[in-house]
């Protein structure tokens, strides 16, 4: 059968099993979206190339599956770097296509033309310029099968314009489908290994057998690996609790009794304080990202390390492991539980573990998260607004964030009860990430309500694409908390610039948000006063057949605890001012 580039590319995604795609056409890339009239899979026209990564990246975290977006050459392809750099930083997968300049304009300045693999060489898993039409479909096999094994990420195929088109003689090709070895075979060099080596996960078991203070470190590696199940098995074996970082919120249910929440930067004293004391850290899918180790000298000081990673880069990057097994989280921990299995059916006994157990209670009960309680006259407290929206919403609502105090407060005071229910950047931490992200998480989860929750600031940089959901019938809800500032920059001059704040202030009514949302065809509620909070989560509960957003006036001076200020030790945590400070550094 022979066809042309542009409508192989679009057989190809057909052939992967693409459903749905984010995009927004232009000169380059015009031959690629013809035949999308023709073809099963939906598009979805957006109104900024950043808001098509970013829907890209919720669809992928909320299906697993990787997300698709196709733009044009030059600005456009610029407009989606940060997206790429994104899914990059959080090991999203990701296909996106870009339209280039006909193979002979490549180098001469021509119009739209942008160095599209140059750039996005250092933010993508590989990058590809295709210069045969013939080779689109080998191509696209091998796009999708880097993005999605080993340790996920982007990939990017950049399309010249001359090997698409119709009109041109050099678009024709032959239509072929390659085998799962003809990819293989056409990648030598990319193996991932995905079976933990056995000798060293008997180690791993030995030392977990044997350590009195252990702590489960999850990343999101867990979620990426679907290890969430291999995980509680693990812990329900060993009794081991299980901190679960911004990335892995979700992995491990919050409301099971080893579960610690998010350590950190603003993670709970608990969190932190137990991994600082530990004697073991069982780190799962995870990276010593510096917002959980603080001054990484000063982490963990007496802590033995076992670190599970498919990728080996990882191993040793921060932190020297004791126990550094390369492989595939569900792996390496399924054969971990039946070494520990053994180790105990052998005959082996883990030490009395009650004092470590007490003393993490301890903690828990003296610094929960905190926050002090709305006084008469105050903007409503976001923490409690959050605590409403939570309590209203069905347990496997998904849930979006901007990049902010807000997305600390999300993550701190939901209860998270199933994987792949939280959407975040956590890694290059994007502001303007969650309205894009929660309409590609609708898209992938239409059965579920998905609620965003969003800063004033975020909201300002994507909320177009609010258009693009009205357009769509896509219902998305979002919540933006408008403390009317940059709040997490605010928070930082406020405690490391003696309050000398410089570029923070927004405004609590410019613009309009009600306004806004209701031009942009959503539902537009909002919320001032403690008692109008719960009946506006009510309305837009309701509300299904388009997207809403409500507006929560909160109190601008409110701050993130605990806290851990960037660059010192975990043991400097401060906690808000009510509780009582901890005894000794770290408790
Ligand atoms: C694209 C981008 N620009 C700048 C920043 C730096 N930054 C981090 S949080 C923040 C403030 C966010 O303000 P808002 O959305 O209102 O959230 P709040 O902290 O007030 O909850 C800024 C400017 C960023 N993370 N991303
Ligand atoms: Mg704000």
């Amino acid at each position: 059968m022979e066809l042309n580039g542009g409508q192989a590319l679009i057989k190809a995604l057909e052939m992967e099993g693409v459903e749905v795609m984010f995009g927004l056409p232009g000169g380059a890339i015009l031959p690629v979206y013809d035949p999308i009239i023709d073809s099963p899979i939906r598009h979805i026209l957006v109104r900024h190339e950043q808001g098509a990564g970013h829907m890209a990246e919720g669809y992928a975290h909320a299906t697993g599956r990787p997300g698709v977006a196709m733009v044009t050459s030059g600005p456009a392809a610029t407009n989606i770097v940060t997206p790429l750099c994104d899914a990059y930083m959080d090991s999203i997968p990701m296909v996106c296509i870009t339209g280039q300049v006909p193979l002979p304009a490549i180098g001469t300045d021509a119009f739209q033309e942008c160095d599209t693999t140059g750039i996005t060489q250092s933010v993508t898993k590989h990058n590809f310029l295709v210069t045969a039409a013939a080779d689109i479909p080998l191509v696209v096999r091998e796009a999708f099968h880097l993005a999605t094994t080993g340790r996920p990420g982007p990939v990017l195929i950049d399309l010249p314009k001359d090997i698409v088109d119709p009109q041109n003689p050099a678009s024709a090709m032959d239509w072929y489908w390659p085998s799962d070895t003809d990819v293989t075979d056409s990648l030598p060099g990319y193996r991932p290994n995905t079976v933990g080596d056995p000798a060293r996960i008997r180690a791993a078991a030995e030392l977990i057998v044997a350590s009195r203070q252990p702590v489960i470190y999850a990343g999101g590696g867990i979620l990426k690996a679907r290890a969430a199940e291999a995980l509680r098995e693990l812990a329900a074996l060993t009794g081991i609790h299980v901190v679960t970082t911004l990335m892995a919120r979700g992995a491990f249910p919050d409301d099971h009794p080893l579960c610690l929440g998010m350590p950190g930067m603003h993670g709970n004293y608990t969190a932190v304080t137990s991994m600082q004391r530990s004697d073991l850290l069982i780190a799962l899918g995870s990276r010593f990202d510096d917002r959980i180790t603080g001054k990484v000298g000063g982490f963990a000081p007496d802590a033995k390390i076992i670190h599970v990673d498919i990728d080996p880069a990882e191993l040793g990057k921060v932190r020297r492991p004791d126990v550094a097994i390369n492989g595939d989280c569900r792996l390496v921990i399924t054969e971990l539980v039946k070494a520990v299995r053994a180790l105990l059916d052998g005959g082996a006994t883990q030490p009395d573990r009650s004092a470590w157990r007490s003393t993490i209670s301890g903690w828990q009960e003296q610094y929960p998260y905190a926050y002090e309680p709305h006084a008469e006259g105050d903007s409503l407290k976001p923490q409690m607004v959050l605590e409403h929206l939570r309590d209203s919403v069905p347990e496997d609502t998904i849930l979006c964030s901007g990049v902010g105090q807000h997305q600390m407060w999300a993550s701190q005071y939901w209860k998270f009860r199933h994987p792949y229910t939280w959407v975040n950047s956590g890694g290059l931490g994007t502001m303007g990430f969650s309205v894009p992200a929660a309409i590609g998480a609708k898209v992938g989860r239409p059965d579920r309500m998905v609620w965003a929750v969003d800063g004033d600031g975020c909201f300002q940089m994507t909320a177009q694409e609010l258009v693009t959901a009205t357009a769509e019938r896509i219902p998305i809800k979002v919540a933006i908390l408008n403390n009317a500032y940059l709040g997490m920059v605010r928070q930082w001059q406020e405690m490391f610039y003696d309050e000398r704040y410089s570029e923070v202030y927004l405004s609590p009514d410019l613009p309009d948000y009600v306004k806004w949302a209701e031009a942009m065809g959503c539902v537009g509620l909002r919320a001032e006063s403690p008692e109008e909070v719960q009946p506006v989560i009510d309305k837009a509960n309701e509300i299904d057949d388009r997207p809403v957003v409500v507006e929560f006036r909160t109190d601008s001076r409110e701050k993130v605890f605990p806290m851990v200020p960037a660059g010192r030790s975990n043991d400097e945590i401060q906690v808000p001012a009510f509780q009582p400070p901890p005894s000794t550094p770290g408790g």
